[in-house]
């Protein structure tokens, strides 16, 4: 039996690293006129970070499935200097972190990525901004970019 593609639907957002949080989404704002849709603190992630909305049929800044959702810029500051952001930031400094791809079933996705070879970096879902559900799969893997499976809220 062949393997079967890992389906993505759309980027979801990309994540971008900066030191000062609330400077850089001003600064977004201020340039591009984005509005902020959620700013959270997760800490099994060890970051703080903001969602804005770049498109979307909906305009409420909700994500719906099947690929219908809007797109953002995730802007990301460590929690603290021993935390995937934090480490980021002093190795390269600011910039691209990762992408976020929009799939239907993370879970399913996350299966089709191990069986494939490539180092899904959790066991098990996490809890992602928006309240999606969210798992990694290892920069080096994928020619080295970070990649985020995103499975939006149900809403
Ligand atoms: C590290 N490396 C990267 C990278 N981070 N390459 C591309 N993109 C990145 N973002 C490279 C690094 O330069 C090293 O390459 C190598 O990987 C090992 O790095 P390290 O210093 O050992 O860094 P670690 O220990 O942080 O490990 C890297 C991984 C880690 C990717 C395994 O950061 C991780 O587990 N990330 C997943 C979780 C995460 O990033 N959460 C924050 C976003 P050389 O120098 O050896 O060649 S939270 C989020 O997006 C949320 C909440 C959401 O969307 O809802
Ligand atoms: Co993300």
């Amino acid at each position: 039996m062949g393997l079967v593609p890992v389906l993505l639907n759309r980027i979801d957002h990309v994540g971008v690293a900066v030191f000062d949080l609330d400077a850089a989404v001003s600064h977004y704002v201020t340039t591009f006129g984005l509005v902020v849709v959620a700013v959270e603190t997760n800490d099994e992630q060890g970051v703080r970070e903001a969602m804005l909305q770049v498109s979307g049929p909906d305009g409420d800044g909700l994500s719906s499935p099947s690929g219908m959702g809007s797109s953002y810029v995730q802007l990301l500051s460590p929690l603290g200097p021993d935390t995937p952001v934090g480490r980021f930031l002093a190795q390269r400094g600011e910039g691209v972190h990762h992408i976020g791809y929009a799939v239907d079933d993370v879970a399913v996705a996350m299966e089709g990525l191990t069986a494939q070879g490539i180092r899904v970096l959790d066991s098990r879902p996490r809890h992602g901004s928006l309240g999606a559900s969210i798992a990694f799969a290892h920069p080096k893997d994928l020619f080295g970019v970070l990649t985020e499976l995103v499975q939006a809220a149900r809403g």
